[in-house]
């Protein structure tokens, strides 16, 4: 049911008037003076299309692309990546690891390494590979962690790890991805779609219909500066308009959220303050009101939607745990006064009100239960497939909401064995052990093996694996729980990761592939994920650095060595691979769209198709839900699910429902002895931990050279700490040190540490402080419900106190302790 990103754009194309404008974007005349002037070559990346000016054999400038009139400043930050002292240089090997000839687990992560050769390091690599397949089987082996690797099609790096391994042997893979995981699974149950990947609603039938937008936990100028593709950013002049609707009076704007998000201070809109954790309390409620109000559209309900009136049991106390879900019991959950969530439930069909969800919300505890109440509210209005209507969960994500010009993207390398291709050992025996697992679910295979889970109304058996290789993702940065994923990874037999930055996970690894960045190698890229605005040249700014290698390069040589390098790279070298991801594209938009030579294009840089028309998303089923019936079981809207009450699930049941959580702030369980719900939210100045390494960058925003904590300045005075001291935030989970700043955007009780920041343990015992302030290491590591198993991050309460102890340096940076 779930719908991998890849698979889901190569379909997003709606049809839509041709346009190619292609200005001539590439110097020309310049060029020839590369000896004494350098030359610019156009790239691109998570964070937007550039100009690079080359001299020296240096990158020395970076500067947008002038297609993209919204720039973010972190492309400030990508000279420091391709220049920073965290680059892996040489193949690694742990000392332990390599020395001992046994697995040595107690000292992984005490970022001890042995420099090898290239070819001493891939033939260990693969020796690794035959002894895991000959002396265990394909359940052995994890290599089905994904992340957000750099961008370009052909050199997605995941996809050649994962190609050049399959055909060694099979392997274990997953199943969802940490962004979504709750979502994504419910949602086809309710809407028919995962909703979080999809097209929405255009943002020019918001601003023109919309009389309420509701920004529900969602933060889009801060979170639409990066992209999964080459980032546009065309999302922003629709915020700029919304910007001066609100200063005009002409769209009513509310913030449902915490703290005062960067959207929020941008837009300077309404915000509705509501405790972390407490929405479904708070929509209940509002349901509630609609309900004996009389204000809900029975038509609609009665049209569109099944099972409303099991919902309303429950609403109403008749049913469950016989609680009426009156706004004065929700009010005393979420902090909101009964009569603001009264007057919110009458605002929402006073006009006409688009709701635009964020993610954060569903990565926690019954995580599923916000997206679907969420629907639930909407149906209630009666305007799910109206413009300026109904629910979106995307509109802050890769340019959600930008029309679609309709342009069929270009495919990348294979992620798997071509058909009719076997492993070189040919065994799908996973001896009992589920082959898929749900992805925030890994770290449990290894302290719970043979445990058996329940997922999505199915049996998952965690597979006692015992060697894992990583590429294009972080999981000492993505996953929860850091002293639990130490005492994890002391199990582990081999570890092997292919990397360009020494991240933490390097540091828990046995052997270290040099990768090289996407600036070091040449590539085509869909410019804008969901607006397929155009094709992108990815020109190669400079050579690898130290002995790092393209991942093609790197996993041809692992192929190689049991004679499949001519099946994995197909008898192409990359400008081959390139060529033809451009011609089969070519081919592929005929008639469309007009696409020049090869050549041509490269030269020019970028193509670009204009704008796609506008959209309104639910429109075709609310005009004929028949023909255009929804992909949940009966095609409705599904307010209650048969299909999910046959689960028989204790946390996610037949219909959205409220559960408390395992810590909550504000009175909630846990939070006596650590009273502040801590906000892990995506940053604002990285892409998760990539950029963390940018020296001059991260010294734009650290304190003290730690991850910033903000703080509400009466917490952190009761604390007498000042804006700029060094804190110490801890749980009975562990303990980090960080850069407080003290801000009014955050209420008491929340905090903020931002995600990404890189893990720098003072040492590989477990418990130890981590010195530079990674949140994770605060997280618990706990599924969302048995649906959809998703991590559950922002379920965590700490405390902090002022850091008055001997300073220990950040051990994040700078690479492995390199042993002689
Ligand atoms: N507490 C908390 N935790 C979270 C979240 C949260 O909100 N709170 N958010 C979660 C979410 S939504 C996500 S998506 C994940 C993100 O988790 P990840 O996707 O794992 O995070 P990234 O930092 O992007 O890691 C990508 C890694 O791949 C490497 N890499 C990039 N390109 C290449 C390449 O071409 N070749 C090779 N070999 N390596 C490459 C980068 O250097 C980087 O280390 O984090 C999750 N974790
Ligand atoms: N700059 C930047 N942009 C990014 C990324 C990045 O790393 N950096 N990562 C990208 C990726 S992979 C993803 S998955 C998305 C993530 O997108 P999201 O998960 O939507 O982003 P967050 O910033 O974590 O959270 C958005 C808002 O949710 C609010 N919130 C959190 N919990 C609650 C709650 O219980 N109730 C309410 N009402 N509000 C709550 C937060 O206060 C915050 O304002 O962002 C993408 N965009
Ligand atoms: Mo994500």
């Amino acid at each position: 049911m779930s719908i991998s990103r890849r698979s889901f754009l190569k379909g997003v194309a709606t049809t839509s008037a041709v346009s190619l404008v292609g200005p001539s974007l590439l110097m020309s005349s310049k060029a020839n003076a590369a000896e004494t002037t350098g030359t610019w070559r156009v790239s691109g990346s998570h964070w937007g299309a550039f100009r690079a000016h080359i001299y020296g054999g240096k990158v020395q400038e970076i500067k947008a692309l002038e297609l993209d009139e919204h720039p973010t400043e972190m492309l400030n930050g990508i000279k420091g990546i391709i220049y920073s002292p965290s680059r892996v240089r040489y193949p690694m090997v742990r000392l332990d690891w390599l020395k001992k000839h046994k697995y040595s687990g107690e000292t992984r992560g005490n970022n001890r390494f042995v420099r090898v050769t290239w070819d001493e390091a891939l033939d260990l690599f693969y020796r690794e590979l035959e002894r895991i397949q000959k002396d265990y089987g394909p359940w052995a082996l994890h290599a089905g962690q994904t992340g957000w690797r750099q961008t370009g099609q052909f050199h997605s790096c995941t996809s050649h790890m994962q190609r050049a391994v399959g055909m060694h042997g099979n392997y274990i893979t997953k199943v969802g991805d940490y962004s979504t995981g709750a979502g994504q699974t419910i949602m086809p149950y309710v809407l028919g779609s995962t909703e979080v990947y999809a097209q929405g609603t255009s943002w020019s039938e918001i601003l023109e219909h919309s009389d309420n937008v509701i920004l529900w936990a969602t933060d889009p100028v801060k979170n639409l500066q990066v992209g999964w593709n080459c980032e546009t950013h065309e999302s922003y002049p629709y915020l700029e308009q919304l910007k001066q609707k609100v200063a005009d009076g002409k769209i009513n704007v509310i913030s449902v959220d915490p703290v005062k998000n960067k959207t929020q201070r941008y837009l300077n809109n309404e915000h509705m303050y509501i405790n972390p954790q407490s929405d479904v309390a708070f929509m209940l409620a509002a349901a509630y009101t609609l309900y004996t109000e009389d204000l809900h559209d029975k038509k609609f309900i009665e049209t569109y939607c099944l099972g409303f009136d099991d919902f309303m049991q429950y609403v109403l106390g008749e049913t469950k745990d016989k609680v009426v879900k009156t706004p004065e019991w929700a009010a005393e959950i979420c902090g909101v006064s009964a009569d603001q969530i009264r007057e919110f439930a009458r605002m929402l069909v006073g006009g006409r009100t688009q709701i635009l969800f964020g993610w954060c919300i569903q990565r926690q505890e019954h995580g599923e239960q916000p997206y679907w109440m969420g629907a639930v509210l909407s149906a209630m209005t009666g305007q799910i497939g109206l413009p300026g209507g109904g629910v979106s969960y995307g509109h802050h994500y890769s340019g959600i909401g930008v029309p679609s010009t309709g342009f069929a993207a270009p495919g990348g390398f294979p992620r798997n064995v071509d058909q009719g291709q076997v492993p070189k050992w040919n065994n799908d025996d996973f001896n009992g052990y589920s082959k898929t697992i749900p992805v925030a679910r890994w770290i449990d295979c290894l302290l719970e093996p043979g445990k058996e889970i329940r997922y999505n109304g199915s049996k998952v058996k965690l597979p006692d694996y015992k060697m894992m290789v990583i590429s294009g993702n972080n999981p000492w940065h993505h996953h929860q729980d850091r002293n639990r994923m130490k005492k994890a990874f002391q199990k582990l037999q081999t570890v092997v990761t292919i990397e360009f930055a020494w991240t933490a996970t390097c540091r828990f690894s046995d052997i270290v592939l040099p990768a090289c960045t996407q600036w070091e190698r040449n590539d085509i890229d869909i410019y804008g994920s969901y607006s397929g605005r155009g094709l992108l040249a990815m020109q190669k700014l400079v050579d690898p650095l130290y002995q790092s290698k393209s991942d093609f390069d790197i996993f041809t040589e692992l192929t190689r060595r049991f004679g499949r390098h001519k099946e994995y790279t197909r008898g192409m070298d990359e400008m081959e691979w390139v060529r033809s991801l451009y011609s089969d594209c070519r081919k592929a938009n005929e008639g469309k769209f007009e696409m020049p030579e090869f050549d041509e294009f490269w030269k020019k840089g970028v193509l670009d198709f204009g704008t796609g028309k506008p959209w309104v998303r639910h429109a075709a089923f609310r005009e004929d839900p028949e023909i255009n019936a929804l992909g949940t079981p009966s095609g409705f809207i599904e307010i209650s699910s048969r299909k999910i009450d046959r689960f028989g699930y204790e946390h996610c049941q037949g219909h959205p429902m409220w559960f408390e959580k395992s810590e909550r702030s504000h009175g909630g369980p846990g939070s006596k002895k650590h009273p502040f719900w801590m906000q892990s939210c995506h940053p604002d100045k990285r892409l998760h931990s990539q950029m963390c390494e940018s020296e001059e960058f991260r010294a734009t925003y650290s304190v003290q050279g730690r991850e910033p904590v903000y703080l509400n300045p009466k917490d952190a005075k009761a604390k007498g700490i000042k804006d700029g001291d060094l804190v110490r935030v801890f749980n009975d989970r562990g303990q980090l040190l960080a850069g407080a700043v003290l801000t009014d955007s955050y209420p008491e009780g929340v905090i903020r540490i931002e995600e990404g920041a890189w893990y720098g343990p003072l040492n590989e015992k477990v418990g130890a402080i981590c010195t530079y302030g990674d949140p994770n290491t605060l997280t618990q590591d706990i599924p969302s419900s048995e649906l959809a198993q998703a991590t559950s991050a922002n379920t965590c309460l700490v405390n902090f106190e002022k850091f008055t102890g001997k300073v220990p340096p950040v051990t994040s940076f700078g690479g492995p302790i390199i042993v002689e």
